[in-house]
């Protein structure tokens, strides 16, 4: 079955399908394609847009010379496919410079040229397009809490995003940051390990309505968290930015995987939540191919993570029609008139009645509630069998 991609707004990074599959054993077992290149294979697969690190773009001691040819050639790469830059991101985690963090780090000589960097980069990416400005603290973390005060960290964290806020304001960019929260990898442990942590850290910016969140499915994963539930709590508070989609088996290094790999049927769950909720923003896949493909394999596993977004969204459209399913949803979230008379704004005649409620609990929780056969209704359904 073909599926249109063009429905969605499927992006993908410069390092995704430019990972050329070095890992910690052994080296690169793909040849290096430059930035152009890498959007006409995103073009050819069929993908609304390509986001970057400003180094994915523009090598770190790159000439004057060599920056401008590489923009153009990526600008006439995009005006070929027409691809766009919907997210643009620092690398703040390879050069060494960065081994003890970024905006987090005790030298103040690196937090400085970190911010330097990190304005560089955002003019880059408002260059190309970007609206979305992601933070993702690589290095933002300790292997040794003697090392840093994790409050000083979080200030510090504070401190950068707080600048950097306001430098986009000052240029009067149109660009909102999201933060990407990460448990550990490259660092020992990170600060701000998962989206909840990101969500409260927001509220206490200069700026926090310019600033979302950026969850990857992996990362949540890797702390033993159901994704879908972390999502929720973002997309309730209207902080759903941008979302990084891929896969990673539970208790395992930092896997990458193509969307739906491993967890099918998680996977599923979130894709019904973004569809449910009309989620319209990017949907970026973090993620690469196995070590084991050459480019056709890179390609198939570009457009395996749409088709599979694609088939999920349809399967979770198919939830919604299903009768059966609906019918048990009905009854399971039925409304009791008696008790609506108990809930919303409190009032002092309110709680009076309802301390005055007998409540028979034991007649109330021998109803079993069918959770059983619901569940198996939906694997059904995702195995193709309904
Ligand atoms: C990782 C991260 C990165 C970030 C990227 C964008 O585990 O390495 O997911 O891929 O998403 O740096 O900020
Ligand atoms: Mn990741
Ligand atoms: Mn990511």
């Amino acid at each position: 079955m073909t599926y249109d991609f063009s429905k969605k707004k499927f992006t993908f990074g410069l390092w995704t399908v430019g990972n050329t599959g070095a890992d910690p054993f052994g080296g690169d077992v793909r040849a290096k394609k430059s930035p152009a290149d890498l959007v006409y294979l995103l073009g050819e697969v069929g993908a609304y847009g390509v986001n970057f690190h400003d180094n994915d773009l523009i090598p770190i001691d790159a000439t004057p010379a060599e920056t401008e040819s590489t923009k153009s050639a990526f600008k006439k790469a995009l005006q070929d496919t027409g691809l766009v830059v919907p997210m643009a991101t620092t690398n703040l985690f390879f050069d060494p410079i960065f081994k003890d963090g970024a905006f987090t780090a005790n030298d103040p000589k690196v937090r400085a040229y970190a911010l330097q960097k990190t304005m560089n980069a955002i003019d880059l990416g408002v260059e190309m397009g970007a609206k979305l400005y992601v933070f993702w603290g690589g290095r933002e973390g300790t292997e040794s809490d003697a090392t840093k005060d994790p409050v000083t960290a979080i200030k510090r964290n504070r401190e950068g995003l707080n600048f950097l806020c306001e430098y986009v304001l000052a240029q009067g960019y149109d660009l909102r940051f999201a933060l990407e929260a990460k448990p550990n990898e490259p660092r020992g442990n990170m600060y701000n390990a998962v989206t909840g942590n990101m969500l409260a850290f927001i509220e206490t910016l200069d700026h926090a309505d310019m600033v979302g969140v950026n969850p990857e499915v992996a990362h949540e994963h890797m702390a033993g968290l159901n994704f879908t539930h972390q999502v929720a709590q973002a997309l309730e508070a209207g902080k759903l930015w941008h979302i990084d989609l891929n896969d990673q088996a539970f208790g395992r290094y930092d896997q990458d995987f193509r969307f739906g790999t491993v967890n099918l049927k998680s996977a599923f769950f979130l894709v019904k939540l973004l569809e449910d909720y009309h989620y319209s923003h990017p949907l970026h896949f973090d993620a690469h191919a196995f070590r084991t493909e050459d480019y056709d394999g890179v390609k198939e596993f570009a457009r395996g993570c749409m088709r599979t977004y694609m088939i999920l969204a349809e399967k979770a459209e198919q939830f919604r029609q299903d009768s059966e399913i609906q019918a048990l949803l009905a009854e399971i979230n039925a409304e009791d008139e008696q008790m609506s008379a108990f809930f919303g704004a409190y009032t002092s005649e309110k709680a009076a009645a309802l301390r005055a409620h007998n409540f028979d609990r034991k007649a109330i929780a021998a109803h079993g509630l069918q959770y059983e056969k619901l569940d198996q209704l939906t694997n059904e359904l995702l195995l193709g069998v309904r």
